[in-house]
């Protein structure tokens, strides 16, 4: 698939995403959000990827939806179904992405935008970086699964907060809050995000996939369910060759050289 509105590319394993539409701020339009779900999907297929960095074009990473679009569909336009088929697919298809997701937020990530944004693993913020739950300005409740990740990021009053007042947090207050992994000077940004994207692509991906299952199903479990589960996946992970790779060259006192499986 060839796309017009984002930029992918693949190179030492790393995938990037780059949404680009930087005359909206990156606001998503249909074509967008399937052509993005379309890049996580491949990325996902693709053995050679084992790490992807998302980010934006411009001066924003997304200003979510693309509100011109909807609008002039009013009348033909349901958003549960257009949730459903759209949104809700692209955030699915990151979470169940067993690959690690970096979101370089190079700017404001607003409404849908912010969904997204926080639908990737770990996120390197440009100084320039905001968050914001638009949602509310519009007379909509966060979807794009907000509800889900933010208040285990930030906790409910936190997350509330953001929702009810769609205040744009600065870059180094979603530090502080833990929405963020890092903040760094704009300039820096993509350089520091490949530094922590390379070791990513070279490291144990069965390994780093099957940790980011356990994470997010373990907020369902019990404690003996999740003790349970980690014996399960562990058995998996202690099968690979790159568990294998790890104890030898620990014991050669050599660096590991993980294949990802
Ligand atoms: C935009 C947008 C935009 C179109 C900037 N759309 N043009 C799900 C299901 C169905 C329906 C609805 O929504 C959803 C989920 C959602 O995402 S709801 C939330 C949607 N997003 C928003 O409400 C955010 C709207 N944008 C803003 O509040 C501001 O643009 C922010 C705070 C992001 C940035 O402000 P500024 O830096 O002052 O930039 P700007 O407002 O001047 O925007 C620059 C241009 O981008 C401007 O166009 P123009 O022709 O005047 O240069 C904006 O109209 C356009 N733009 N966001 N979402």
């Amino acid at each position: 698939m060839s796309y017009e509105t984002i930029l992918f590319d693949v190179a030492d394993g790393i995938a990037t995403i780059t949404l680009n539409r930087p005359e909206l701020l990156n606001a998503f339009n249909d074509q967008m959000i399937e052509e993005t779900t379309h890049a996580f999907k491949q990325a996902g297929r693709d053995d050679a990827v084992r790490c992807v960095l998302l980010t934006g074009n411009g001066r924003a990473f997304s200003s979510g939806q693309d509100l011109a679009d909807v609008t002039a569909r009013i009348g033909s336009f349901s958003i549960s179904e257009h949730l459903r088929h759209g949104y809700n697919r692209l955030i699915a298809t990151m979470i169940g992405l067993e690959k690690p997701i970096i979101g370089a937020i190079n700017g404001v990530a607003a409404g849908a935008g912010c969904g997204i944004a926080l639908a990737a693993d770990l996120r390197i913020a440009s100084d320039k970086a905001s968050f914001m739950l638009a949602f509310s300005k519009v007379g909509l409740i966060p979807d794009s699964g907000v509800n889900w990740l933010l208040p285990r990021l930030v906790g409910y009053a936190r997350a509330y907060e953001m929702a009810v007042t769609a205040d744009k947090i600065p870059a180094d207050k979603a530090y502080e809050w833990g929405i963020v992994n890092r903040v760094v000077p704009h300039e820096q940004l993509l350089e520091t995000a490949l530094a922590w994207a390379g070791p990513l692509a070279a490291g144990p991906t069965l390994a780093y996939g099957l940790t980011k299952r356990i994470m997010q199903k373990t907020w369902d479990m019990s404690l003996p369910e999740s003790l349970e589960y980690e014996a399960s996946l562990q058995e998996i992970a202690g099968r690979s060759q790159d568990n294998k790779e790890g104890v030898i060259a620990f014991l050669q006192k050599r660096a590991p050289n993980f294949s990802g499986k």
